[in-house]
C-alpha cells in the first residue's frame, strides 16, 4: 500500500480579516502520527501555532489582528510540509 502524504482538508480557506478561529480535527488515514498547524505570512515564518493534535482529537486555534491578505499554514512535523501538508488562508476586508 502506498504511503499517503498527510494533508489539510480543505487546504484553501477564506475568512474575514481580524480574528480568525481555526478548528482542527485529526482524521487519520493509516498513520496515527500527531500533527499541528503553524500559521504565518509565509511558510516557516511563524506568527502562531496550535498544539500537537493526536489521532481522532481536535483543537481550536485563534489568530488575532489579521489584515486582509494571503497567509500560509503548515504542519511542523518533520517532512510533512515538504510533502504537501500546507495550506492557504485568504482574509478579506
Ligand atoms: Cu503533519
Amino acid at each position: 500500500m502506498a504511503w499517503e502524504a498527510p494533508r489539510f482538508a480543505p487546504d484553501q480557506v477564506t475568512a474575514k480579516a481580524g480574528t480568525v478561529v481555526f478548528f482542527i480535527q485529526m482524521s487519520p488515514r493509516g498513520s496515527l502520527a500527531d500533527h499541528n498547524m503553524a500559521f504565518g505570512p509565509k511558510i516557516y515564518k511563524v506568527l502562531a501555532r496550535s498544539s500537537f493534535v493526536r489521532a481522532y482529537k481536535s483543537a481550536v486555534f485563534t489568530v488575532e489582528g489579521l489584515t486582509p491578505g494571503t497567509y500560509t499554514f503548515w504542519c511542523e512535523v518533520s517532512g510533512h510540509a515538504a510533502n504537501g501538508m500546507v495550506g492557504t488562508l485568504t482574509t478579506t476586508p
